[in-house]
């Protein structure tokens, strides 16, 4: 590879590198070397990338033994491309951000949390990528990633993406899966067509009810033709403004942890419906049972039940819009401050907008109303901020409520599920003054 195609910085062309040297990058996020005819990691050109991906050249690259994968990719591995998010698993990969680091009105890539079911596809190439549109439509398609593109209205709108099991981690009795504490939720700018769009030129016929999402990711498992993770979402949703179908991540090409080269976002739903490598799209006159929409799968009791209490298979229905949110972005918690400072964060709720925050330093005693700004479009959260003035030295806590357009307020105690989805409890973080 010559010198001139080197990304300039690890996290800005994750893209190119994938596309440029597939063996290498498969090395670096995946730990593993996945096309055995094609040339091996620091063999010739792979030398180039990889300075490229540690972040500097490297003086005495002559001494690596061939196939040494650099200590720097060690702990990263998967993470390349991603600044200071948090792993929580490994295989499946699963990384959270730090509640700090989502500071900013639109998440950057290197920001944004990674939720993986399976193995992702090592072949993310824009250019080979197709797009069925199938099922019960008059007039099934497959589209490249250019015909989207030429044939479709293309938007960009900052879209929220947060995993149902997002603060699962405070769950008692606790829940099995991923421990997400607060940062499984993400605010990118996305770039795509409608889904809807997508779906009015395909013809929907008048009985179905449901669609269904296919990507191109591999079961855990290994075992050929086995999918991860299939949802859908009904069809009344699927033809709203705000869901789309992206090829683009903050004016980039999508990282490949995020789906590259196309994928769903159904904003202000369980981020599982955005389905990642998107593949094929089919509609169904049935709601859609691929693997994840059935049993306890993304789903809750339709009724309060107590901690640890059990619960007929029977009496779960899917989870549709999140619910409302808040989360402190400044200060961080734990952090040691002058006794004024500003509160910043974002708030969300499903399809709803926001109508009000609330902030507390004495422990939910008395509140003050943050300034809230209007969404940079539906399906966006809102930022907030206020100023506090704390009395003296001391510990404190910050406490962030909201509250949506429906008038429903973020609890205090967790509305306890097996499953340990939909924790909407009001976010809290220990400041000290000295
Ligand atoms: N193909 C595919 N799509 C997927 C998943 C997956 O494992 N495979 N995970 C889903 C889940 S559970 C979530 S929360 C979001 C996370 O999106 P992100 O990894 O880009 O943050 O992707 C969804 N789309
Ligand atoms: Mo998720």
């Amino acid at each position: 590879m010559p010198d001139q195609d080197i990304p300039e910085s690890r996290s800005a062309d994750i893209h190119e590198f994938f596309a440029k040297d597939p063996a290498s990058a498969d090395f670096a996020f995946f730990g593993r070397e996945t096309h055995s005819d094609r040339r091996g990691f620091l063999r010739g050109a792979g030398l180039a990338t990889m300075a490229a991906l540690v972040g500097a050249a490297i003086p005495f690259h002559r001494n690596m033994p061939a196939g040494l994968v650099p200590a720097a990719f060690a702990t990263e591995s998967v993470l390349v491309g991603k600044d200071g998010l948090t792993l929580l698993n490994e295989r499946p990969v699963n990384a959270e951000t730090p509640a700090h680091l989502l500071d900013d009105a639109v998440t950057p890539t290197a920001r944004h949390f990674i939720r993986n079911n399976g193995i992702p596809p090592t072949d993310m190439d824009p250019e080979g990528w197709r797009l069925t549109v199938d099922g019960m439509v008059d007039n099934p398609m497959t589209y490249s990633i250019a015909d989207l593109q030429a044939n479709f209205e293309n938007v960009s709108m900052a879209l929220v993406i947060e995993c149902g099991g997002n603060g699962r981690a405070f769950f008692n009795p606790s829940a099995d899966g991923s421990q997400w504490t607060y940062g499984a939720v993400g605010c990118s700018e996305w770039s795509g067509v409608r889904l809807k769009d997508v779906l009015t030129a395909g013809g929907v016929q008048p009985n179905v009810v449901y669609t269904a999402h296919e990507g191109a990711d591999a079961h855990a498992s290994g075992v050929p033709g086995k999918v991860p993770i299939s949802r859908g979402i009904p069809i009344a949703k699927a033809m709203t403004d705000n869901v789309i179908i992206a090829y683009a991540q903050n004016g980039r090409p999508i990282h490949p942890m995020n789906g590259a080269p196309l994928r769903l976002v159904v904003p202000g739903w369980p981020g599982a419906c955005s389905q990642k490598w998107l593949q094929r799209i089919w509609l169904r006159d049935v709601v859609h049972d691929g693997p994840k929409m059935t049993g306890m799968d993304y789903r809750v009791p339709s009724y309060k039940v107590e901690p640890g209490e059990e619960v007929d298979i029977e009496d779960f229905e899917i989870i549709e819009q999140m619910p409302v949110k808040s989360l402190i972005t400044h200060p961080a918690n734990g952090a040691a401050l002058e006794p004024s400072f500003e509160v910043r964060g974002h708030a969300w709720s499903g399809d709803r907008t926001i109508d009000s925050v609330s902030v507390s330093f004495d422990f939910g005693a008395t509140w003050n109303s943050a300034e809230v700004e209007a969404p940079a479009n539906a399906g966006a959260w809102q930022n907030f901020r206020t100023g506090v003035e704390l009395p003296g030295r001391g510990y404190y806590e910050i406490w962030a409520r909201a509250v949506d357009s429906e008038g429903v307020m973020q609890p205090h105690a967790i509305d306890w599920n097996p499953k340990g989805y939909l924790n909407n409890t009001m976010h809290r973080v220990a400041v000290r003054v000295s």
